[in-house]
């Protein structure tokens, strides 16, 4: 065997011309075709959103206390981005700008919404997934929405048909829970109604006055796996306590371990459904957010207890993933991104050991702030994109932000972004896919309805507060002065330093930029926004 295979390569060996240059034609016509057929042609779309992952949680992003294997295999076979951002440091503001190419600032309706919040995208807007649907993808959602369900013009029967949701805005099917989990209610829907819903067991949801008798954390504080501080108080589901109060829909509850098998399994049900056919799975996982409550199989296998160990199953599901593509035999030309919705949080609201064991893990990698910060902590991501049909491994530090995915990928497809999208995405797609150091020249950054803008290797925060989580329930609201706060980042990643005082002309030309695209006065020491926000 292998003296023949020798033979073939051997120097002496000679292929007769004719034989040469004919097959040289066939090798090079097969290839054309073959990366026509594969790079070429429309990707399968997977966008892999993880909730509350800061930029230095992934080990391939410096994490240690996890060992992110599938994740880092991933990375290394795509771009690792290092200025990839989500579009604002907390969850539905982020979720909004992705789906629409708007940043969330524009629509008030965009903050953290409770359980019963009615929908904040309006159906007659297109989205990421109406554009997709459109091109004739097969699109779905599995896993987190926190978007709003239902209209504002009447209260949501939660055992009728739950909509407007996301089969309105352009996904075909849809397995997802309302909000997050530590919010009522704490169920599975699918497409427009309660899964495993038993109607003599109707469920009723209140944010306002507590609904119905059952135990809470309050009045039951012994039933509890885990501690909660007063706010995530509400009705225990599964021995957890949650912020508002639910009663009924016994048989539809979901238990917080299983969760992400239960996601994961309706997100490879739709892959293998959809094999033969362009598809779109927006796989909004629920870790890193509270509580947190992995499988016990996951539980112990980080050095980071709960937290660490929720990341482990987050990356074991990546790894799921990828396989079924492969067994399926669409992984070459399936586009996956992998990202997340707002930087890290250690504490927030549970005492699962997030602080005590973090050790000298640094969740938000080397920036200041995380979730719920303007500062870079709280909106720069881990940004993964592998393509094997075309996308070459590498690093990229160009700018790119999750708002700008549905003007990319119209580019992709070649088509213009539809009437009605947001006005805010740019075509960065030369970037996304690492065929180009060219992203943004600049970023409005957001956190709790405040702006902040970085343009270049230059970032400017107004005059105002900065929130940041501090231990437990601990908030710190760092004051920045007037004229505000001008960092440069390439030397100053954690954002120490104000060079506001040295460079003014820079602080009027930002300012002035970002009253531009803001259409704001952004010089303010309001804090009541952050405040109510947060509810303290
Ligand atoms: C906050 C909750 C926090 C979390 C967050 C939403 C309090 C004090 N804190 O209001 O626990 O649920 O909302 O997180 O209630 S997000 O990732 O969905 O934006
Ligand atoms: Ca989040």
């Amino acid at each position: 065997m292998q003296l023949m295979a020798r033979s073939i390569f051997d120097m002496n060996y000679r292929i007769p011309p004719k034989i040469a240059r004919l097959s040289c034609f066939i090798f090079l016509a097969g290839s054309f075709s073959l990366s026509v057929m594969l790079g070429g042609a429309r990707p399968n779309i997977v966008l892999i959103y993880a909730d509350d992952i800061g930029y230095g949680d992934f080990s391939c992003y410096g994490g240690t206390g996890v060992d992110t294997a599938n994740v880092d295999s991933l990375a290394a076979s795509g771009i690792r981005h290092l200025s990839g951002y989500s579009a604002a440091a907390t969850c539905t503001p982020s979720r909004y700008s992705l789906l629409t190419g708007e940043y969330a600032f524009r629509n008030k309706e965009a903050k953290i919404l409770p359980g019963s919040a009615p929908l904040i995208i309006d159906t007659n807007r297109p989205t990421l997934a109406s554009m997709l649907k459109e091109q004739g993808y097969a699109t779905a959602l599995v896993g987190k929405w926190h978007l709003g369900l239902g209209s504002s013009e009447k209260p949501m029967d939660w055992n009728g048909r739950i909509a407007p949701g996301p089969l309105q805005l352009g996904f075909e099917y849809a397995f997802f829970m309302a909000a997050t989990g530590d919010r009522v209610p704490s169920v599975f829907i699918e497409n427009e109604g309660i899964q495993n819903l038993d109607r003599s067991d109707p469920v009723q949801v209140s944010y306002g006055e507590a609904i119905g008798s059952e135990p809470t954390g309050i009045s039951h504080p012994h039933l509890l796996k885990i501690q909660a501080d007063e706010q995530h108080s509400g009705t225990i589901v599964n021995g957890v306590s949650r912020i508002g109060t639910m009663t009924g829909g016994k048989a539809a509850r979901f238990s917080d371990e299983t969760m992400s098998d239960r996601f994961l399994e309706e997100a490879l049900a739709f892959i293998e459904r959809k094999k033969d056919h362009p598809f779109f799975l927006y796989f909004a996982a629920h870790e890193n957010h509270v509580p947190r409550m992995p499988h016990p199989r996951f539980q112990g296998s980080s050095s980071l207890g709960l937290r660490g160990d929720a990341i482990m199953q987050f990356d074991w599901m990546v790894g799921r993933i990828v396989e079924t593509l492969q067994e399926q035999g669409v992984y070459e030309n399936t586009l996956i991104i992998l990202t997340s919705d707002n930087g890290p949080v250690l504490f927030d609201g549970y005492w699962d050991g997030a602080i005590e064991k973090n050790g000298d893990h640094k969740p938000a990698g080397p920036y200041r702030g995380g979730k719920y910060s303007l500062y870079e902590g709280g909106v720069r991501a881990p940004f993964i994109v592998s393509w094997p049909a075309r996308v070459k491994p590498g690093i990229s530090d160009a700018i790119i932000s999750q708002v700008d995915l549905m003007a990319s990928l119209a580019s992709l497809l070649d088509i213009e972004q539809p009437k009605g999208a947001g006005v805010d995405g740019e075509n960065v797609l030369a970037a996304l896919l690492g065929e180009s150091e060219m992203g943004r020249e600049s970023l409005v950054e957001e956190a709790l309805a405040k702006v902040a803008l970085r343009r270049g290797d230059w970032k400017f925060i107004p005059a105002g507060l900065v929130t940041r989580r501090g231990g437990v329930g601990e908030m710190f609201r760092d004051p920045i002065t007037s004229p505000g706060a001008l960092y440069y980042l390439r030397e100053d990643p954690g954002e120490s330093n104000n060079l506001a005082r040295v460079y003014p002309e820079k602080v009027k030309a930002m300012g002035t930029e970002l009253e531009r695209i803001t259409g704001r006065k952004i010089i303010s020491t309001d804090k009541s926004t952050s405040d109510k926000q947060l509810g303290f």
